[in-house]
């Protein structure tokens, strides 16, 4: 008894002196594979249910936008082949401690009402139905995307709710052992959730008509955005009345598209940063087509899942490619130091690309200009650092790795070389013409990869404008 109430004040002690803290991880946390371009193979598949156990991640939710008869053909039952390995992939994630939920998009075209809405509930609960044989015990619905080019949808949100609560309440009907439905609605982020100080007809409507268990997932302020606050979480708590959970768009990068419509030119290679620290239900991350180049933001993505409160995006990235990289580690962390943040018109996401070099850039750049006595040495030694890391990787990485980022890692090597091109005229003062040709090859490439573009790229164009305009003057 003593002893007991001995080891009870220790831990009040602990605990007030705040020496010990309490990981509490998320209860559904994982990967979701919802992302547009080439879906991943089998076998990344089954790699990534290991990954998930290894990593302390117990679900994934099966959403790939070009897999036909997740999206455009929902109605399609799956042709055998394309069951059967399913069903092996839902023994690996079983035998992973990983839950597989299995998601449809019928929003393109299902119909709520009349005759046909019969069928559509119908043909969706045998899709359902199958994937339940097969091992299945967890099932989601998405709404995202539906809207035309004007950016307007027709959805009607008590419409979606009835559905929704219709094929939960089947489910639970036919079965025992199948868990809450999960949803992404229609209005998925919270900026398209309201206009002005008010929530939006839609979701008012299926936030008041939708059955309380049914887990809604959500992607923050925007699509892609820079963080989610406390407050935005529960605000939008309050807007469905219960604990949502966040569908993370990081590292995904299918809307890195360029002029030729390729996707994925530019890799998300940093850690999952500015999360809520608490009060969190779900999270499932977004990975990118490069299932294995994924693993980086992924294990981070799983140290905040796991432990939200005291989770560090620095710490947790170092050792991210510390244990996958290995040797090759400090490389690694170069090259992906350029090739982190992801931003265009209506997306923003991940550290900002290598600072240090923005911040050695403008000393050396700045100093030119204004005549002072510049030290170039430091960004010599970044741009050395760059142009070894590049050649290093392209001559060792693995090659399933490798060939998830040749491209980048060549264009990542274009890129050292004109930025030491681009000092050497600083240091000398005088414009050498072969810089423009050098830039004009990384532009020819910028069709398959981009990286640094605020950082030791823009270094290049900085470089010549100075040239440009001292000429003009
Ligand atoms: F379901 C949603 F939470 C969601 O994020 N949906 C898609 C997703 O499949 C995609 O991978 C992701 C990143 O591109 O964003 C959503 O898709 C969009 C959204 C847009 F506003 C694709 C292009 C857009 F312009």
């Amino acid at each position: 008894m003593k002893i007991f109430k001995f080891a009870i004040l220790i831990l009040l002690m602990a605990l007030s002196t705040q020496t010990v803290t309490f990981a509490t991880p998320i209860p559904l946390r994982g990967v979701v594979e919802g992302f547009y371009g080439r879906a991943w193979t089998f076998d990344e598949r089954a790699d990534l249910m290991n990954f998930c156990r290894q990593h302390n991640l117990n679900a994934y939710i099966y959403a790939p936008k070009d897999d036909p008869y997740h999206r455009e053909k929902w109605r399609t039952p799956y042709p055998t082949e394309k069951l059967d390995e399913l069903k092996k992939l839902v023994e690996i994630s079983k035998q992973n401690g990983v839950k597989f939920i299995f998601a449809i998009s019928p929003g393109l075209d299902l119909k709520y009402r009349g005759k046909k809405a019969e069928e559509d509930f119908n043909a969706l609960m045998k899709k359902f139905e199958t994937m339940y044989q097969i091992g299945v015990r967890d099932f989601a619905v998405f709404f995202d995307d539906l809207k035309d080019e004007k950016g307007n949808h027709h959805e009607d949100g008590e419409d979606q709710a009835k559905f929704l609560n219709r094929v939960q309440k089947e489910l639970q009907a036919r079965h025992k052992d199948v868990f809450p439905l999960i949803m992404v609605p229609t209005e998925y982020f919270r900026e398209d959730m309201l206009k002005g100080n008010k929530i939006k007809p839609y979701t008012e409507d299926l936030a008041e008509n939708l059955n309380k268990k049914i887990v809604v997932l959500y992607t923050g302020d925007g699509v892609v955005c820079d963080g989610i606050t406390q407050e935005s979480l529960l605000e939008v708590n309050k807007i469905f009345n219960r604990e949502v959970g966040i569908w993370w768009n990081y590292p995904v990068n299918d809307y890195s598209l360029t002029e030729n419509g390729e996707r994925n030119a530019k890799l998300a290679l940093g850690p999952i940063e500015k999360l809520p620290a608490e009060k969190v239900q779900a999270i499932f991350f977004n990975p990118m087509s490069q299932a294995e180049l994924s693993k980086i933001a992924l294990a981070t993505g799983a140290e905040y899942a796991n432990s939200p409160n005291n989770y560090d995006a620095e710490k947790s990235w170092d050792r991210a490619l510390n244990e996958q990289f290995g040797e090759l580690a400090h490389d690694m962390k170069i090259f992906a130091s350029h090739s982190q943040h992801m931003e265009n018109s209506w997306a923003k996401v991940g550290p900002a690309d290598n600072r240090a070099f923005n911040t050695a850039a403008y000393l050396v750049l700045n100093g030119v200009k204004n005549n002072h006595d510049v030290d170039f040495a430091p960004l010599e030694k970044l741009i050395d650092e760059m142009e070894l890391a590049a050649f290093n990787l392209l001559d060792k990485l693995p090659q399933e790795i490798l060939a998830e980022c040749k491209p980048q890692l060549e264009q990542f090597k274009r890129i050292a070389q004109a930025d030491r091109l681009a000092l050497k005229c600083l240091e000398s003062k005088t414009f050498d013409p072969k810089l423009k040709v050098l830039r004009e090859e990384i532009s020819k490439n910028e069709p398959t990869a981009i990286l640094s573009e605020q950082s030791a790229l823009k270094f290049i164009d900085d470089v010549i404008n100075f040239f440009d305009t001292k000429k003009r003057r």
